[in-house]
């Protein structure tokens, strides 16, 4: 058992005020961790404790999924990123340094050069594949702007596991193995999670999904069927189009007309009394080199990552306001598909566009639109795609259902690489008839000290921290009301060393401090349960509290360990079932 009075837990009344929320605060205000610098964060003995438990549940199911458990280096020699191209891929955020020679280095971010090299020099028979290795390490992001705590930090604890198969059947099976995993360990330390399909970004490859811990401060949204159980990254969620079967009512011919400094969609919707799906936003992109036109309804937003995909480009960015005037003689706000060099530019348009009827758009002209604009007769497009963001009661694509939305914190993400690292690293096998191959790849990460973050957003309540049991620092907190008191004193030492001997994990608040300082600590740690021995000890009687529901139980000391035994096994509640969103 530990004694408080000696134990390093800083707790505090109040927090800095830039901590905005929730788990932020309680991190602070419950002595877990301490901020070094901006996203730098040192981790205290009660929060090093939850660290620990969470990493001790990865590496159980890790390990039962038949990965193999490494420790590679933080510095990692810029020769590896420049094989893989990476090195000029990624900017500041890449964390950079020279070694004593000039060397050129950089601070681990992900692991994939450094786990493919490994691999190449000391795997070569297709006999030493299925491999999954794994580590538990610090990663360096040097994120533009880190913020709510452990939530989005500079330096941060990842497990990052990689899969190295012979076929692509081959990594569908150990993909399928880490999903099964990575439920089971959300699961475990208490999350309410979905996975949800994802955009592969720019490590490429199919079949990538986040697992998201679902709360309000998360700031991914997450689209999810009312009905079904497909859920999605607002980035990679996709609209399903049905031409609108609406009879197409003819419409008078296009005709300019003078808006001055309306250039909003909903200044368009006063000044010429439309609706906003009668509007053609025009939007000019940089994609790649390429100038690309893109048009979508006024009521709805262009998802830039579709359109990144759609061009299978490496960056795509609003043009400049002079790449659009001198493009189109206008500046932004009165551009339209209308008239353009299609040699310079090429339009394409959301699906929802075609659906367009007696709509306005820009006139390439400053101060001037054009009304009873019709997709088609007016204007014609290269291509139509999906292109926008999904929206709240949109059908869902998969079946049944409409679309809800949900706020969620990422916490894991599992991709299928491919060949994407081990073609440019040269990571073969030698397959049973001798051919060389390329091995097939997946990577597989879970943000531990963001777990810390997101559980304690799912898991508090107005007085503190609430710690599932699976990974909460301590079991129990056994208090003295009034440690003055010798036979409270004695009583709670013995209850504590009685608990210990049972296998619970006990924090005894020795303090001399008053009853109620020690309640309200006990209160924001937020062990699952409290013992109180007050002077009803005198008669063998103490006082069970549950964290979570703030029941108490009168408990003869004789029947403490047995009664704690018995109350164990629901102290979580149904909290922490997956429940429904
Ligand atoms: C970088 C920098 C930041 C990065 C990356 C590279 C994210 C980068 C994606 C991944 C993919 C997977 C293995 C574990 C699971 C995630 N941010 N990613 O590659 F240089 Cl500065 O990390 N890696």
């Amino acid at each position: 058992m530990l004694k408080q009075s000696q134990y390093l837990i800083p707790t505090l009344r109040e927090v800095p005020s830039d901590a905005e929320i929730a788990s932020h605060k309680l991190l602070l205000r419950a002595g877990l961790a301490r901020q070094l610098a901006s996203g730098i964060y040192s981790y205290l003995p009660l929060g090093l404790r939850v660290i620990h438990k969470i990493q001790t549940i990865v590496r159980e199911e890790m390990n039962r999924a038949g990965a193999q458990e490494v420790l590679l280096p933080a510095m990692q020699p810029a020769e590896l990123w420049e094989q893989s191209g990476r090195w000029e891929a990624y900017g500041p955020e890449l964390v950079r340094l020279r070694d004593r020679h000039e060397r050129r280095f950089a601070l681990g971010p992900t692991h994939e050069e450094v786990i493919s090299s490994l691999v190449r020099d000391d795997v070569n028979s297709y006999k030493k594949l299925p491999l999954n290795l794994y580590q538990i390490q610090t990663k360096f992001r040097d994120e533009v702007r880190p913020r709510f705590g452990l939530i989005r930090c500079r330096e941060f604890i990842m497990k990052d596991a990689y899969s190295f198969d012979t076929s692509w059947e081959g990594l569908d099976r150990s993909f399928q193995a880490m999903f099964d995993a990575y439920t089971r360990i959300f699961t475990r330390v208490g999350l309410n999670f979905r996975a949800v399909e994802a955009d592969a970004g720019s490590i490429g490859g199919t079949g990538t999904y986040e697992f998201m811990a679902l709360c309000d401060i998360g700031e991914d949204t997450i689209a999810y069927s009312t009905e079904g159980d497909y859920a999605a990254n607002l980035e990679k969620a996709e609209v399903v189009y049905k031409p609108s079967n609406k009879p197409k009512q003819d419409v008078p011919p296009m005709e300019k007309i003078h808006t001055p400094g309306v250039r909003t969609i909903e200044q368009l919707r006063e000044a010429l009394g439309v609706d906003a799906a009668q509007i053609v936003k025009s939007l000019i992109y940089r994609v790649d080199e390429k100038l690309v036109m893109v048009l979508v309804r006024g009521d709805h937003e262009l998802n830039e990552v579709k359109l990144k995909n759609l061009y299978d480009a490496i960056d795509v960015h609003l043009a400049s306001e002079d790449e659009i005037r001198s493009l189109t003689g206008a500046p932004a706000g009165f551009v339209g598909p209308f008239g353009l060099d299609t040699q310079k530019v090429e339009i394409v348009a959301d699906n929802f566009v075609q659906d367009v009827t007696d709509g306005v758009a820009g006139a390439n002209e400053a101060d001037y639109h054009y009304r009873h604009v019709v997709p088609g007769r007016d204007f014609t497009v290269s291509r139509y795609a999906d292109l926008r963001n999904i929206m709240e009661g949109d059908d869902c694509p998969r079946g049944g259902g409409k679309i809800a939305f949900a706020r969620g914190v990422e916490v894991g993400h599992v991709f299928k690489l491919g060949t994407k690292y081990s073609k440019p690293l040269g990571v073969t096998f030698l397959d049973e008839n001798g051919r060389s191959q390329e091995m097939v790849m997946g990577c597989y990460g879970i943000g531990i000290s963001r777990i810390v973050a997101a559980v304690i957003e799912q898991h508090h309540d107005e007085n503190g921290i609430i710690w599932p049991v699976s990974i909460a620092p301590f079991h129990v907190h056994v208090i003295p009301i009034n440690a003055k008191v010798d036979e409270q004193r004695e009583i709670s030492e013995q209850i504590a060393r009685e608990l210990t001997a049972d296998g619970w994990e006990v924090l005894y608040d020795d303090r001399s401090e008053r009853a109620g300082v020690k309640f309200k600590d006990a209160d924001l740690i937020g062990l699952p349960l409290r013992v109180t021995v007050s002077d009803k000890a005198r008669d063998g009687v103490v006082e069970v509290r549950v964290r979570r529901t703030g029941e108490t139980h009168e408990v003869e000391i004789g029947k403490l360990t047995a009664f704690i035994r018995e109350l164990w096994p629901n102290l979580d509640g149904a909290s922490t079932a997956n429940a429904q969103m």
